[in-house]
C-alpha cells in the first residue's frame, strides 16, 4: 500500500540549495520512494537558537510503500549521506529532515512521533507546507493554511526560488 507522507527540508550549512538538492534526489531513487512535489525555497531566521546562517526550507510531499519507521530510517541516512554531524541541539546543519505527516497517522514512540510536534508553531514548516497542501487537517491542530497564514505574521519567511531536482 502507498501512503502520501511530507517532510520538512531545511540546511544552513555550506552549499544550503546543493544539500537540498541533493538529499530529494537521494530520497527519490531510493526503493519504495517517490518524491511528488516540492514547495518553493524559503529563507527562514533561525528558530530556537541564534547566532547561526539562515536557514532555507522547503516542504516535499512523498508517495512511499516505507513504513513510518522504515521511512524515519531513510531520512536519517540520508542526512548521514550529505555530512550531518549532531552538534547543538538546533544548531547548524548540511541538511535536515524531519517526518512531519504520515498518512492520517498519529504516532508516539520515542523517536517517532507524527505530526511532528512543533510543526504547528513553525512558519518554516507550516507556510511551504501550506503552499502544497492548503487543505491539509493537522490532527489537533487545524488546516494547514489557516494555521500558516497566523505564523507568517510572526515569523517571517522569505520565498526565494524553486529547487529543480533531477525527477526521472
Ligand atoms: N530547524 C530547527 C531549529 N530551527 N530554524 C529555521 N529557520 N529553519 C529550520 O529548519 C530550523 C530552525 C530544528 O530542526
Ligand atoms: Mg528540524
Ligand atoms: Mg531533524
Amino acid at each position: 500500500m502507498l501512503s502520501r507522507a511530507y517532510i520538512g527540508v531545511g540546511s544552513n550549512l555550506g552549499d544550503r540549495e546543493g544539500h537540498i538538492k541533493k538529499a530529494l534526489e537521494l530520497l527519490h531513487r531510493s526503493p519504495g520512494m517517490r518524491v511528488k512535489q516540492v514547495a518553493s525555497l524559503y529563507l527562514t531566521e533561525p528558530v530556537g537558537y541564534a547566532g547561526q546562517e539562515w536557514f532555507l526550507n522547503t516542504v516535499a510531499e512523498l508517495e512511499t510503500g516505507l513504513e513510518p519507521r522504515e521511512l524515519l530510517v531513510l531520512l536519517l541516512e540520508t542526512e548521514k549521506k550529505l555530512g550531518r554531524v549532531r552538534t547543538v541541539r538546533w544548531g547548524p546543519r548540511t541538511v535536515d529532515l524531519d517526518l512531519l505527516v504520515f498518512g492520517e497517522e498519529k504516532i508516539a514512540q520515542p523517536g517517532l512521533v507524527v505530526p511532528h510536534p512543533r510543526m504547528c508553531e513553525r512558519a518554516f514548516v507550516m507556510v511551504p507546507l501550506a503552499e502544497l497542501k492548503p487543505g491539509l487537517k493537522i490532527p489537533g491542530a487545524g488546516k494547514a493554511a489557516e494555521l500558516a497564514a497566523a505564523l507568517a505574521m510572526e515569523q517571517p519567511v522569505k520565498r526565494v526560488g524553486h529547487i529543480q531536482f533531477d525527477q526521472k
